[in-house]
């Protein structure tokens, strides 16, 4: 029976692990013999040519460390100040400084050459995300023949965006040497298929091309999901019942509208209080009677764009609290801090709004976890962004185009006027989906799509 070999930008560390996506692959590993493989989270001096084994909480996992310089070119830099905002079609937010490509490709054949010495023939490669297109070129140019397969966590640009990134022609070339490439969503299949069949002849030209050719190259969406009973169970355990009496004793009766991401200008937090206010300034009746809770931690805060986004957001919470405060009354409450999954479902279950608005988005799985989480009783309402994945899945949401506040405001008002009969048949449609894209089984479809008949031996 082959190994499963996951390769993605980190390893996953000691304790429990904190994404259901940890959780899922783990349980992959645990059901099948093979090992993790990434960065160790660790810089150094100089380059390591191979990779450390150890046990980690029972999974096997195979790390290298990297040089700062390196690291820095290759996330920081080209991952995430070209490729992350590209993608997300935020070019104005973009940074192009042309040796982080170098060093992007220096981290991938380093990874590369760490990861074949201990491959076996048979072994099938799952690599993971942005950070690692060229990992499979780097695998065949070693000589690699095993079946590699990519998931892009993010969306798929559009092919103009595409464009404006260096080195886009060898990158998509880097991306025909897998033989499995999977996207959250139809509409990356859709931006992917435009790009290879009509886009390219007329910006690389004839001779470039040919040389560029995606018929091996087997494409298909794999729309990600959370561990749907999990939440539901977390939801109800002693630990968020906690956090909701807690809540409850601050807020009363106030009906809660919940934002949970990480700090990112990706996830249009901006925006989203904006709609907010404009909830507050055309419906008087509703000040006192709603709060507004966002917990956002920092994340990637070296980079400008980042704090930026940070000090813009303090900025409009500013505004909103100063604005509609009363000395017994706030209509905000901004949380720089990530939450525990007991804590965060807790959150979910009492909050009659989840507000998952961002402006571009691969999937997000806080609209999952929001819908597991919520008590079919009395559950409450997903307003969602139509250019997050996960809209393709959940057409029962209120679903906003998050640029428009307006509409965004009306969608939060419509939301706390929903009756009881509608937000439980809203919410058995979501549940259901949440419950057939659950993340199990995306990593067994995604496995069984690489290589047929081999993914669900020992899972279920
Ligand atoms: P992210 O951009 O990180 O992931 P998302 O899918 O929403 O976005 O969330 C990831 C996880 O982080 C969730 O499980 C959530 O609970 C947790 N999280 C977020 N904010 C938190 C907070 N404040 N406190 C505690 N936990 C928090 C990328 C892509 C997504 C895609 C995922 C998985 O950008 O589009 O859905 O990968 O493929």
């Amino acid at each position: 029976m082959s190994r499963i070999v996951i390769v993605s930008n980190r390893t996953p560390g000691k304790g429990p692990a904190a994404g259901g996506l940890a959780v899922a692959l783990r349980k992959v590993l645990g059901n099948r013999e093979g090992f993790w493989f990434g960065w160790s989270g660790k810089l150094t001096e100089q380059p390591q040519a191979e990779a450390r084994i150890e046990d980690i909480d029972g999974l096997t996992v195979a790390q290298v460390d990297l040089t700062r310089e390196d690291h820095h070119a290759y996330y920081a830099g080209f991952s995430n100040s070209i490729l992350w905002p590209s993608f997300h079609l935020r070019l104005d937010l973009a940074t192009i400084e042309s040796y982080w490509y170098e060093g992007y490709r220096r981290v991938n054949a380093q990874f590369a050459k760490a990861l074949m010495p201990l491959l076996r023939p048979d072994d099938i490669i799952w690599v993971h995300d942005y950070h690692l297109i060229p990992l499979a070129s780097e695998l065949r140019n070693l000589g690699a023949r095993n079946r590699i397969g990519f998931y892009l966590h993010i969306p798929f640009p559009t092919a103009d965006a595409l464009y404006a990134i260096p080195h886009h022609a060898e990158l998509m070339r880097d991306v025909s040497r897998y033989d499995l490439v999977g996207f959250q969503a139809q509409r990356d299949v859709a931006a992917f298929t435009d790009f290879a069949q009509h886009q390219a002849p007329s910006t690389f030209g004839a001779r470039a091309i040919e040389a560029i050719d995606f018929s091996r190259t087997d494409v298909a969406a794999f729309p990600i999901g959370s561990d749907p009973e999990a939440f539901s169970r977390l939801a109800a355990s002693p630990a968020a019942k906690k956090m909701i009496h807690r809540m409850r004793r601050s807020l009363g009766d106030q009906a809660l509208i919940l934002g949970v991401d990480r700090l990112d200008y990706s996830k249009g937090l901006p925006q989203r209080v904006e709609a907010y206010e404009k909830l507050l300034a055309n419906n008087p009746r509703l000040r006192r009677n709603v709060h507004l809770l966002q917990v956002a931690p920092p994340s990637r805060d070296t980079i400008k764009e980042y704090q930026e986004t940070s000090d813009t957001l303090d900025a409009i919470c500013g505004r909103v609290m100063g604005h509609f405060s009363e000395p017994d009354w706030s209509p905000l409450t901004y949380v720089k801090r990530a939450y525990g999954q007991p804590s965060l479902a807790g959150l979910y279950r009492m909050a009659r709004v989840g507000l998952v608005t961002p402006l571009r988005d691969g999937m997000n799985l806080v609209a999952h976890e929001y819908v597991a989480s919520q008590d079919p009783a009395d559950p409450g309402v997903l307003v969602l962004s139509r250019f997050a994945g996960a809209a393709e899945i959940f057409p029962e949401a209120l679903l906003v185009n998050p640029f428009d506040t307006d509409e965004t405001s009306e969608a939060l008002r419509m939301a706390l006027d929903m009756p009881l009969e509608e937000r439980k048949e809203r919410w058995q449609g979501l549940m259901a989906a949440a419950r057939t894209h659950n993340v199990d089984d995306w990593a067994l479809r995604f496995l069984d799509r690489l290589a047929p008949g081999t993914a669900d031996a020992g899972s279920h």
